[in-house]
């Protein structure tokens, strides 16, 4: 999930995570919000640090991808290169799923009260703002943040998924028996 901060992603993310959960279907998230207070907290938001925060994510996706079905990644990843990188790291089953909602939308959520920092001057170098951001040129997916619900978008995010997992576009399990089992 790309995106400029306060799109999204990380409301997507959980509430995907949740849905897959659900069905059964073992997946991971991964933050870039959080990552950066740990694996990635030497990094900060310079064009460089950015790409490697993108490359070690794509490379503990794809570790988690050996015990997880699926793997959510949620990070702003601004540029097309640091995408493409991550794409080759994963391979097949990798898609860019474009969080989209305009910059004026984002700055009225601030869920952080990041953008008022920036606008305070108390923040620099941050996406979108005065740093840029690099919209994919063909996702797998466009979710418009602004007019869609949460459930829609998570709608979406399965039928995008569902030809790589045990469930139909509709998010019902193809094999419901052996789910039964599983209880
Ligand atoms: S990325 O650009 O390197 O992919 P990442 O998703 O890991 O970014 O982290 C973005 C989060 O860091 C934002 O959601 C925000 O909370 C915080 N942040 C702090 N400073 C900045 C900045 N200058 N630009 C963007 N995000 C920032």
């Amino acid at each position: 999930l790309t995106g400029l901060s306060g799109a999204g992603k990380s409301t997507i993310a959980a509430a995907l995570d949740h849905e897959l959960r659900n069905l059964r279907i073992s997946c991971a998230v991964l933050d870039g919000d959080e990552l950066r207070t740990g694996l990635n907290s030497d990094l900060g938001f310079s064009p460089e640090h950015r790409h490697e925060n993108i490359r070690r994510i794509a490379y503990v996706a794809r570790l988690l991808l050996v015990y997880a079905r699926v793997v959510i990644v949620a990070a702003i990843s601004p540029t097309r290169s640091g995408r493409a990188l991550a794409k080759d790291v994963i391979g097949d089953g990798f898609f860019e799923v474009f969080v989209d909602a305009p910059i004026s939308v984002c700055e009225a959520r601030d869920p952080k009260g990041l953008y008022r920092e920036v606008r305070a001057g108390k923040i620099t170098n941050f996406t979108g703002v005065s740093a840029s951001y690099e919209p994919p040129t063909a996702p797998a997916l466009v979710l418009r943040t602004d007019a869609l619900s949460v459930a829609d978008e998570i709608k979406k995010l399965l039928i995008l998924v569902a030809d790589l997992l045990p469930i139909d576009s509709n998010g019902i399990p193809k094999n419901t028996e052996r789910l039964h089992n599983l209880h």
